[in-house]
């Protein structure tokens, strides 16, 4: 007895300097939670290793997998709140995949956070603006490949979903499916940044983007947040200058992806060859995917029609390739769709589509023996009358009908009589770039996301008495008008410079009192709204003077509608030439590339918009006979 407690203890000491911190990162085990984690470095044909979070529900035989490519963090992306269960961690949108026992699967895109390899940002597919092996296609193809041989539990099949960057990858994918790619649901995805998605609309640059390129190409992980020292943005945009000027007060100019736009201002062969929708539209449609996208999404409105567009003419049964428009912000689909600022709509429309038409889809491709789903090749939100509306195809008309721009500042279907004085053929107003129109009311907190997720909303009250907003309002509707499609401007317009951009929104202007939610009184609620950097007038890749007091007229589209303006509800149309400091300012003064203008370039001009003979500005309606 006495020789065994003398013994020494049998078990080894930890030494006091072995490392606390281990070379493998530590994972803790939760028996009680209902998934496991892996985390894996998936090898690309080029030998470069992404990063990849695998959540597997707990004793899944045969499940689905999702996947997501993302520059936002893969580990983050994959982990919510930490939490023994599934649907707590994973993302809110993600309810639906843990609900129907799928895998869910997050990558970092080759260089960001945990992947290994060159980050481009939206890296090009191979061809003219890519000399390399690998894109988005080649990655997805390759981790693809890896998962339906390495994942025990999956039954093989995949799909992709995501939104805006993750909505890019997932169309990206698409150029050349991997064969265990069954179904896609790209969402509000940036798909032409020059026409009208992140970097540019029509041209005029989005100034918000130097801070994002910051945060995205600064670092591998998180970028630097700029600090502007500066409350309202719109005060600091305005002391900065030019785009590029703003840019160099931060270093952002030394940026690679700052410089490669500064050096593309117009719509040039660099922005042609990468737009999404002349990309997947010259290729076969092998994947069934349905395309995604918010009423008011106010990064990328436009590359989610352009897509579906695009693609639908090779679908050519009609049952591959899908629409589905919700009222919603960007990436709102993956969030809650009750409202958007006060604006109220029929419970949550997000998770009702995600659980009634997105998981059905979903399932019929991609879970063992799952019935059809009911999808329409078109589903669409008709605001106004607030309804989801089944379609066969969109948009619903071509056949348009010209709202006129009337003196006196109305508006109207009938064209301007002849004969009328030549003082009332025109009316005028001082664009001046010292006092840019805001986007949204002053002071602007352009980087506060609840401020700027619901902007395309906001009350347009706030603009339609500035002296340098041109206001045409239409009278009470004595019935309701329903459009559905892309409006179109046509406007004649001159300047006493020799450059102007033009602003032009199409906003329903609610009855003075609404019983059932006193603040939507006389509300002016944008519809369509978008800006038209003048200079491209002849030719988006082709810039051109104005010259000074000539009309010309300029034409562009504005972003998709389906919406009714109620009876009693009026039509508005506003005209401006600057919307600061989401845009960078048109100096008013044609320089040879706008992003280096010089302060002496930014001058006043007196712009005018014709309602004369010959010249009858409008906005064409794609309007259509209200269904009985
Ligand atoms: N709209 C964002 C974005 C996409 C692509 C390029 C740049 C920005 C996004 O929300 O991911």
């Amino acid at each position: 007895l006495i020789l065994l407690a003398a013994a020494p203890l049998a078990c080894a000491q930890t030494a006091p300097m072995a490392p606390d911190i281990a070379a493998t990162p530590f994972q803790p085990l939760d028996n009680g939670a209902d998934y496991v984690k892996r985390i894996v470095m998936i090898p690309m044909r080029d030998g470069v290793r992404l990063h990849t979070v695998i959540t597997i529900p707990k004793g899944a035989t045969r499940a689905p997998m999702i996947l997501s490519r993302t520059p936002y963090n893969a580990a983050k992306r994959s982990e919510r709140n930490v939490s023994p269960h599934m649907a707590s961690m994973l993302a809110e949108g993600d309810d639906g995949y843990v609900a129907n026992g799928y895998i869910r699967v997050y990558q970092d895109v080759r260089g960001k956070y945990g992947s290994e390899g060159d980050y481009v940002m939206t890296r090009p597919l191979r061809g003219p603006l890519n000399d390399t092996p690998v894109d988005h296609a080649t990655d997805a193809w390759d981790t693809i490949d890896w998962l339906v041989k390495n994942i025990a539990q999956s039954n093989g099949k995949v799909g992709m979903a995501g939104s805006s960057y993750e909505g890019f990858t997932v169309l990206m994918a698409l150029a050349d499916p991997h064969p265990a790619l069954k179904a896609a649901v790209p969402m509000s995805a940036m798909v032409d940044g020059w026409r009208g998605d992140d970097w540019f609309h029509n041209g005029a640059f989005r100034v918000n983007n130097l801070s994002y390129i910051a945060g995205q190409t600064a670092a591998r992980g998180n970028g630097p947040a700029i600090a502007t020292g500066v409350y309202d943005d719109y005060e600091f945009a305005l002391r900065a200058g030019s785009a590029s000027d703003y840019a160099k007060r931060f270093g952002i100019d030394q940026l690679t992806f700052a410089k490669k736009i500064f050096e593309h201002p117009a719509y040039d062969s660099y922005w042609q060859n990468q737009a999404l929708d002349r990309v997947l539209g010259a290729r076969p449609l092998k994947v069934p995917t349905m395309h995604v996208v918010g009423r008011w999404d106010q990064e990328d409105i436009y590359g989610p029609y352009a897509a579906y567009a695009a693609t639908e003419k090779l679908d050519t049964g009609n049952n591959m390739n899908h629409l589905v428009v919700g009222p919603w912000r960007h990436s709102g689909v993956n969030y809650d769709g009750s409202s958007l600022g006060p604006i109220r709509f029929t419970g949550d429309t997000a998770a009702e589509f995600r659980r009634d038409v997105m998981l059905p889809f979903f399932n019929q491709y991609l879970k063992d023996g799952a019935p059809k789903a009911d999808t329409p090749p078109v589903l669409s939100y008709r605001t106004g009358a607030n309804k989801w509306q089944r379609l066969d195809k969109w948009p619903l008309t071509e056949v348009m009908r010209p709202l006129y721009l009337k003196a006196g500042a109305r508006l109207d279907f009938d064209k301007p009589a002849a004969g009328a004085p030549a003082s009332t053929q025109a009316d005028d107003y001082v664009s001046d770039p010292a006092k840019p129109v805001p986007f949204i009311p002053r002071p602007v907190r352009m980087f506060d996301g609840a401020v700027w997720k619901p902007w395309l909303a906001t009350d347009q009250r706030s603009f339609s008495d500035r002296p340098d907003v041109l206001t045409y309002v239409s009278d009470k509707l004595d019935a309701p008008l329903q459009i559905s499609g892309q409006a179109m401007v046509n406007l004649f317009a001159s300047t006493t410079g020799s450059d102007a951009d033009w602003v032009v929104k199409l906003i329903d202007v609610y009855p003075d009192e609404v019983a059932s939610q006193p603040e939507l009184g006389g509300y002016q609620l944008g519809i369509a709204m978008d800006i038209f950097r003048g200079r491209y007038r002849t030719g988006l890749d082709k810039p051109a003077a104005i010259t000074p007091n000539k009309v010309e007229r300029y034409r562009f589209a504005l972003p998709n509608a389906d919406h009714v303006f109620l009876k009693g509800h009026r039509i508005m149309v506003q005209v401006q030439s600057s919307w600061f400091p989401l845009y960078d300012r048109n100096p008013q003064t044609f320089v040879p590339n706008i992003f280096f203008a010089k302060p002496g370039d930014y001058r006043k001009a007196t712009h005018k918009v014709f309602h004369a003979p010959g010249m009858e500005s409008a906005v064409e309606l794609p309007v259509l006979p209200l269904a009985k």
